[in-house]
């Protein structure tokens, strides 16, 4: 099969692509208007997933189970969706928790100034956690939805810093009193629905993570809309967290900058972002690839029926595998390798890394450098472009 071959970008298990049920379930809601498409039943969901090739389902828990749902209700409920789950051969990576849709989360959950609310926020979950092992998923998420403030008086913001502490340590000692065998994936966002966010970055989040009793468990699930409504470059988040060993999970999207969470289609805004990502991900420039689930946190248009979530859905992921065909065919580019290559002088690498020594600090105040030679050297980078746009355009393969 050629590589242009339209059926080498069908989504297969070893992709690891999922989707969340809030996702290709979102019925179209926004602040100006009601829903636009029936609420779909989480079984249904399942089963379309598992017919357009997703591997994975994930679910915050009162997507599954109604927050008032009586324990015999969850119990059915539960059964009925780890069934589906298994007839269609889908998994569970992934839990969360909805911290931010009942009222009583107006405030914050972990953050909040009543300590009942937060009592409450630990009980649910605790609670949920306990519905992620149960439907096999190894990595739980963290979004801070509401963890913010409009009226920054109200407190001290160093006290929600130490609460979210207080939160994450108790819950990694619960997932470890109950050896789950679960890791912790933090999602930062800057703003809304709250004015200001705690821990708005994935960068926070990274450091906020060193000053846990259980860092090793923790680990970060960056959000491309996120990121870009901080007019940051999403691939240089990523590349930090994997960096540091800490790229848990992921949530693809699409975003225009300095907008609100617009969660569109992966790959249908800033393409040249989308594919530096993935060149990213799949490590075609060399390195360790991401080997977690590529999760597609992101909804259809607001003018679509149910036909085109399952077109939204399906664009999602071959998007995906196209940028990962194309970014595969650029790093393979001898060009391209040779631009890359001559800006690298290995000569100096002894001098450059493995930390201080006396002998290396002498050697380095001694060395000649030409600094009008190396500062006039054009260095490729507008050529180096062209070709990724070339690459990305389609008409380099
Ligand atoms: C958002 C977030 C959420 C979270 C989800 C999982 O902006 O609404 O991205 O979709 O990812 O709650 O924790
Ligand atoms: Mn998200
Ligand atoms: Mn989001």
């Amino acid at each position: 099969m050629s590589a242009h071959d339209s059926n080498s970008f069908d989504p297969t298990p070893e992709d690891r692509f999922s989707f969340g049920l809030w996702t290709v379930g979102n019925p179209g809601r926004d602040p100006f208007g009601p829903s636009v498409r029936p609420t779909m039943d989480p079984n249904h969901i399942v089963r379309q997933l598992a017919a357009i090739g997703a591997w994975g389902v994930n679910l915050h828990d009162n997507d599954l189970i109604p927050f008032d749902a009586s324990a015999s209700e969850r119990d059915r409920i539960v059964k009925e969706f780890k069934a589906t789950v298994a007839d269609t051969g889908m998994t569970v990576p992934m839990c969360t928790t909805n911290l931010f849709s009942h009222p009583i989360f107006k405030d914050g959950a972990f953050t909040a100034n009543d300590p009942k609310v937060r009592a409450f926020a630990l009980q649910k979950t605790m609670t949920a956690i306990d519905l992620g092992a149960e439907l096999g998923a190894k990595i739980y998420v963290f979004w801070g939805g509401r963890e913010g403030s409009e009226a920054d008086a109200c407190r001290d913001p160093r006290a929600a810093w130490q609460r979210m502490r207080e939160a994450m340590d108790f819950l990694c000692g619960y997932v470890k009193d109950r050896d789950y065998g679960m890791k912790f994936a933090l999602e930062a966002k800057p703003n809304e629905p709250r004015g200001d966010i705690y821990l708005p970055t994935t960068g926070h989040m990274l450091h906020f993570i060193s000053t846990l009793e259980h860092e090793d468990m923790v680990g970060v699930n960056p959000e491309v809309a996120h990121e870009v409504m901080a007019g940051l470059s999403f691939a240089h988040n990523v590349a930090q967290a994997l960096a540091c060993d800490k790229l848990f999970h992921i949530d693809l999207n699409g975003q225009k900058i300095g907008r609100y969470d617009q969660d569109l289609r992966f790959g249908s805004e800033d393409q040249k972002g989308a594919f530096l990502l993935v060149r990213l991900l799949e490590g075609t420039l060399g390195g360790k690839p991401y080997d977690g689930p590529r999760h597609f946190d992101a909804h259809a248009y607001r003018t679509e029926d149910e036909a085109g979530v399952w077109e939204f859905a399906k664009g999602c992921m071959r998007t995906y595998k196209i940028l990962a065909q194309r970014a595969a065919a650029f790093d393979a580019d001898a060009e391209v390798k040779q631009l890359i290559a001559e800006q690298e002088d290995r000569e100096l690498d002894p001098l450059l890394s493995g930390g201080y020594t006396v002998q290396k600090a002498a050697a380095l105040k001694g060395l000649d450098v030409d600094v009008d030679a190396v500062a006039s050297r054009g260095l490729g980078y507008e050529r180096l472009d062209q070709l990724l746009v070339e690459y990305l355009l389609g008409v380099r393969s």
